[in-house]
């Protein structure tokens, strides 16, 4: 299945952390790098005022795990970059959220796939569509589509920042 993980981080060394999350998602078996998008600086959706911007991007994978262990995969990565759980949608050095995995469609208490408000969030939809211009959105249709729909402003490439591919 092919599954498409987005990250975010408005704290701390906001680009070295993106980096050792990717790495650190790619470090044991089950997944495997496909893409990585560029990056790119984010005004704040929701949470607190006053808060810095993000730098996104969104990474492609190839995989056999579960949503479920992708889920605790991705949890765990969150975790070890020091992100503490607290207001949502409020600041944080790391972020890592599953989109999409293949065509799963779920609504449970701890996972909702695909992500429920990625349809209308243009610092997802904008990274995914620069590295994957054919991605769809179950049950919304195509990214690019989409975003056609979409305030893009907030959302500006840094050139000057690119990931690596996860040794
Ligand atoms: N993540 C959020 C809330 N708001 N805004 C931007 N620009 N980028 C994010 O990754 C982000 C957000 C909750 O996960
Ligand atoms: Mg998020
Ligand atoms: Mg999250």
């Amino acid at each position: 299945m092919k599954a498409v993980l987005a990250l975010g981080s408005n704290q701390g060394h906001r680009f070295d952390t993106l980096q050792g999350a990717m790495d650190a998602l790619f470090d044991a078996p089950g997944l495997e790098f496909v893409a990585a998008s560029p990056v790119y600086e984010t005004d704040p959706v929701g949470g607190p005022e006053g808060q810095r911007p993000y730098l996104n991007a969104v990474v492609i994978a190839e995989t056999k795990l579960q949503p479920r262990m992708l889920l605790e995969r991705a949890q765990s990565v969150e975790t070890a970059f020091g992100r503490v759980r607290e207001e949502r949608w409020g600041p944080r050095t790391l972020d890592v959220d599953l989109i999409v995995v293949g065509d799963t469609v779920c609504d449970d208490p701890v996972l909702t796939l695909p992500h429920p408000r990625v349809h209308e969030r243009a610092f997802v939809l904008v990274p995914w569509s620069q590295v994957d211009p054919s991605g769809v959105v179950p049950g919304h249709g195509e990214v690019t589509v989409l975003l056609a729909g979409l305030d893009q402003s907030g959302v500006r490439l840094r050139s000057d920042l690119t990931l690596q591919v996860p040794d």
